[in-house]
Parts: C-alpha cells; sequence; structure tokens
C-alpha cells in the first residue's frame, strides 16, 4: 500500500441540494422518536404532513398531541389503512418500519418515493457530515469523535441513532458546523443521496437478522454508506472487512484503511505502536499499551479515530487527550460498583451476541451472566460461544431465553429467571468475592423494556436495592 496524500481537512459546507419541500404532500410512516421529528421538519419547510403509526401506546398519544400543537392534525394512531398515504408525494419512513410493513408496499405499488428520515435530514443540511455505522461501538466511537472535534470545531453536533433524530437539528446547523452522525442499518435502507464527508463502518457482525433477510443484505445496507461519497469524501474501514465483506471497486472516495492484524493505513507496528501513515512518512502515534482501553472499549475504535486525524487534519495531540480523559458511556460495561466483593456491570447497550463476546473479553474474573431478552432472528445454533469460557452461570431472560439455553446445551449451567430482579437476586446467591455479574443481553430489550436505557437504568436501581 503506497503513502498517499491526504488533502487535509475537511471542507465546510454540503452540495446545495435543491428540493421545494412546500410542494410536498408527505406522509410520515411511525411515530417514534424520528418520525415526531422528520413530521415536525416537514411542516416547518412548508409541506402537507400527515402521520401514521400502528400502535396507540401512551408515547404515540402523546406525540400525536405534540404534533396538533405545531399544526399537523391528520394522525393516524392504533392502525395503519391502506387509503392513507393515497395522494401524497413523499413519504418518510422511521427505521423500525420494515419493508413488510403494509403502507410501505402501497407506496411502491403507488409509484410514491419512500426516504429515511436521515435522508431528509440530509438533503436540508447545509454542514458536513461524518457519518459511523457496524454492529457494535457505534456510539463510543461518535462520543469520541464529537469530543476531539470540539477542541478544532466550535460546535460539532452529535446526533442520529444515537438518541438524537438528525432531523431535530438540521434547521439550526451552518456550513461551518459538522455533523457526527450514528448510523443504524435501518436508516440507510431509505437513502437516495445521503452523502457524508467521511463514512465509516467499525465492524460488520451478525445482528438484525430479523429485519434483514440474510448477513449479506444486512452488510450491503452498511455499504450503503459510502454509495453516494465522491473524492472530496473519505471512508473509512477495517482492512479485513475490505477483504471479506465490502468491495473497493464500489467506492468512489478515498478509502483510508485501519487494522489491528497487519499493515495498513493506521496499523500497530511490531513494537506495539499505532501508527499512522502520511505522505510525509509513518508516525508512531501512542503504544498500543497506553490507549485507554477501559473507556474506550475497542482497540480498533481507536484506529478508526486516528484514521479521522488523517481524514480530518485534526492535532493528533487532541486526540490522545480526549482518549485519555474519556470515562466511557453509561450502559456500555459500565461499572455498578463492588458489593460484599462482588462486582456488577451493565452492559445493556449489548444487543447483539458480538457486543456480549468484547465484554467478556475485557474482563478476567469469573462471571455471572445475566442475558436474554427480545430475539432479533439471531441464529444461536451457529455461534461459536467459546468466548463464555469464564462464565460460572448463565441466567437467561425475556423471549429468546428458550432458544438461547438450546444453544447453550453444553455450557455446564444455566438457569432461566421470570425478571431481571429475579436473576440479580439469583446472581447474587450464586456468586463469590471476586466474582462479577454482567447484564449482556446479547438481544433487544422491547420485549420487557421501554429500550436498552430503561432496562440498564432498572438493573443498577435493582442492584443498589439487592445490596443496601
Ligand atoms: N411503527 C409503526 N409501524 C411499523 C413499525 C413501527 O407505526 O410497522 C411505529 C411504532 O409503533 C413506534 C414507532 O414506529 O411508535 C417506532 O419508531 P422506530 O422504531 O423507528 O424508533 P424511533 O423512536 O423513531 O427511534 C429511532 C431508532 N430506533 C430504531 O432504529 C429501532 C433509535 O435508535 C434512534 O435513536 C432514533 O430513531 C433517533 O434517530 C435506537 C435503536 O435501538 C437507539 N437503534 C437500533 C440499534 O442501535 O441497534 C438500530
Amino acid at each position: 500500500m503506497a503513502d498517499r496524500d491526504y488533502p487535509g481537512s475537511i471542507k465546510p459546507g454540503n452540495p446545495k441540494i435543491k428540493i421545494d419541500m412546500t410542494s410536498l404532500n408527505a406522509a410520515v410512516i411511525g411515530l417514534g422518536e424520528s418520525g415526531l421529528s422528520a413530521a415536525r421538519l416537514l411542516k416547518r419547510l412548508g409541506a402537507e404532513v400527515r402521520v401514521s403509526d400502528n400502535r396507540d401506546s401512551e408515547a404515540v398519544k402523546r406525540r400525536a398531541a405534540s404534533l396538533k400543537d405545531a399544526g399537523i392534525s391528520l394522525v393516524e394512531t392504533g392502525k395503519h389503512t391502506k387509503d392513507f398515504i393515497k395522494g401524497c408525494t413523499l413519504v418518510v419512513v422511521s427505521p423500525g418500519v420494515s419493508a413488510e410493513n403494509e403502507l410501505l408496499k402501497e407506496a411502491k405499488l403507488l409509484k410514491i418515493p419512500v426516504i429515511s428520515e436521515i435522508e431528509l435530514g440530509y438533503l436540508n443540511c447545509p454542514a458536513p457530515i461524518i457519518a459511523v455505522t457496524g454492529t457494535n461501538g457505534k456510539t463510543t466511537t461518535c462520543h469520541l469523535i464529537n469530543r476531539m472535534l470540539e477542541k478544532i470545531v466550535s460546535v460539532p453536533v452529535l446526533c442520529g441513532n444515537i438518541g438524537r433524530p438528525f432531523c431535530d437539528v438540521v434547521l439550526s446547523l451552518k456550513k461551518d458546523d459538522v455533523v457526527v452522525l450514528e448510523v443504524s442499518s435501518f436508516q440507510l435502507e431509505y437513502i437516495e443521496k445521503f452523502s457524508p464527508r467521511v463514512s465509516m463502518i467499525l465492524n460488520a457482525d451478525t445482528d438484525h437478522l430479523d429485519r434483514h433477510k440474510n448477513l449479506k443484505e444486512y452488510f450491503q445496507a452498511k455499504a450503503r454508506i459510502f454509495e453516494n461519497q465522491k473524492q472530496d469524501s473519505f471512508t473509512i474501514l477495517r482492512k479485513e472487512d475490505v477483504e471479506s465483506k465490502f468491495s473497493l471497486d464500489e467506492i468512489k472516495s478515498k478509502v483510508i484503511l485501519v487494522s489491528s492484524k497487519s499493515k495498513a493505513d493506521v496499523y500497530i507496528d511490531e513494537a506495539g505502536f499505532v501508527v499512522r501513515r502520511r505522505a510525509k512518512g509513518r508516525e508512531r502515534v501512542i503504544h498500543s499499551s497506553e490507549v485507554n482501553l477501559t473507556a474506550i472499549k475497542s482497540m480498533e475504535n481507536f484506529l478508526f479515530l486516528t484514521a479521522l486525524t488523517l481524514a480530518y487534519e485534526v492535532d493528533i495531540k487532541a486526540l490522545l487527550k480526549v482518549q485519555k480523559n474519556f470515562k466511557g458511556l453509561e450502559h456500555r460495561i459500565e461499572p455498578v460498583g463492588v458489593f460484599n466483593g462482588i462486582s456488577y456491570i451493565n452492559d445493556s447497550k449489548a444487543t447483539n451476541v458480538a457486543a456480549t463476546r468484547q465484554a467478556l473479553m475485557s474482563l478476567d474474573c469469573p462471571v455471572l451472566l445475566i442475558a436474554g431478552g427480545q430475539d432479533k432472528d439471531t441464529d444461536f445454533s451457529k455461534v461459536n460461544f467459546d468466548f463464555l469460557e469464564k462464565v460460572k452461570t448463565v441466567i437467561l431472560l425475556g423471549e429468546a431465553r428458550k432458544k438461547l439455553k438450546a444453544a447453550l446445551k453444553d455450557i455446564k449451567s444455566v438457569m432461566t429467571a421470570d425478571s431481571l430482579e429475579e436473576a440479580l437476586r439469583l446472581s447474587k446467591g450464586l456468586a463469590a468475592r471476586g466474582d462479577c455479574v454482567l447484564l449482556s443481553p446479547m438481544c433487544a430489550s422491547f420485549d420487557m423494556f421501554e429500550d436498552y436505557k430503561d432496562r440498564g437504568r432498572l438493573f443498577k436501581e435493582i442492584v443498589k436495592k439487592i445490596n443496601s
């Protein structure tokens, strides 16, 4: 791989896309966080807006009421009626809505264009975007990028799958701002022009097979992050993924490859130093033993951040300072406390096998693992559970517990529980001093909780309650 010359910085602004939103008659499907945000933005841009959500929960009712206050009264809840999108010129779909949804099928039939909430955001975004996707590590990486940019850009804006819809922020952006956008494969399914200035695919592992037909389709959805990028943009990828999952032939932007295993544009050399290749030569950045892995969780995440310093010409000192001071994120291998010599760790954000594998790799004590939740059609029978070596007992919860129990038939001690509290009380009874009780579910949370944050918060509350 030849040393490349990097232009050094990201130009401000985003190519102008002229779409007159005032002439649109738009339907938004799904009234969660992103549906609400998309509907409000469309209304503010002068479009006619209607919204449909097939649930009638308190949250949906609350959002419907707030839309009414914003002047959108055509809101259907508790069902999707086929005729709802009749006469519409655009459909904006929430990420949680699958292609099987009846309104999406109807839109296809009626040839109404369908876009995702991030596409709508993009069409109205004056600032360049750094978009981060991947099966795991997105949120942590986005937070670190944001902190790193805070040192050089006055107000980087952190949004997207991270929990703040992109459409919430676009109208207040200026061309000199930078958007740090966490992007999921769901959000990429319905893009058309979306073209970030820097895209990153941190990793691509098994996840979301309840939605994507197979892994190939899931990787294809992730690959859409770079499909519209041009020569003035950058794509950062794992070298190993380029060989196995993504084709360089499909990428028109400049590519920066990272690897923890072999030489790349950013890699770890024989002496253990993180190295970045620049036009003027190789440069050792930091010794890998000094990377704050307790908070950053994965060396590869750090390599991606180093790669961004090439694309964005960030002073490497900014990255080194930020990584050193980073304390980690809530719900991601988060220490809750040590009670009677037993440590409790909240990893509620681990909603797939790879994330739980990473959590267990980072621990060096016997573990009581609380796992299970809503099944995402993961084929657990094909998973190599060798990473459960240090697990003394697995306690399974939720919808997926039967399926997981069958897949864990070779593990000596597997139990089930009906609630998180029961699982925690069982773990406490079985744990010895020096052990760790880890909540790392490998599954989504929606069968028993509002979301993974709700699950994590409850875990922390119960840990404190049963140990008080
Ligand atoms: N709905 C319908 N019809 C359907 C399916 C759903 O009307 O056929 C309705 C539901 O009743 C519900 C609404 O759609 O009221 C839910 O919408 P949604 O699932 O798209 O969720 P939002 O609240 O809009 O949140 C989404 C992301 N959620 C998902 O992708 C599932 C949030 O990511 C994101 O923070 C938010 O947009 C803002 O961008 C969460 C997530 O779990 C954290 N993401 C997944 C992950 O990280 O693994 C992808």
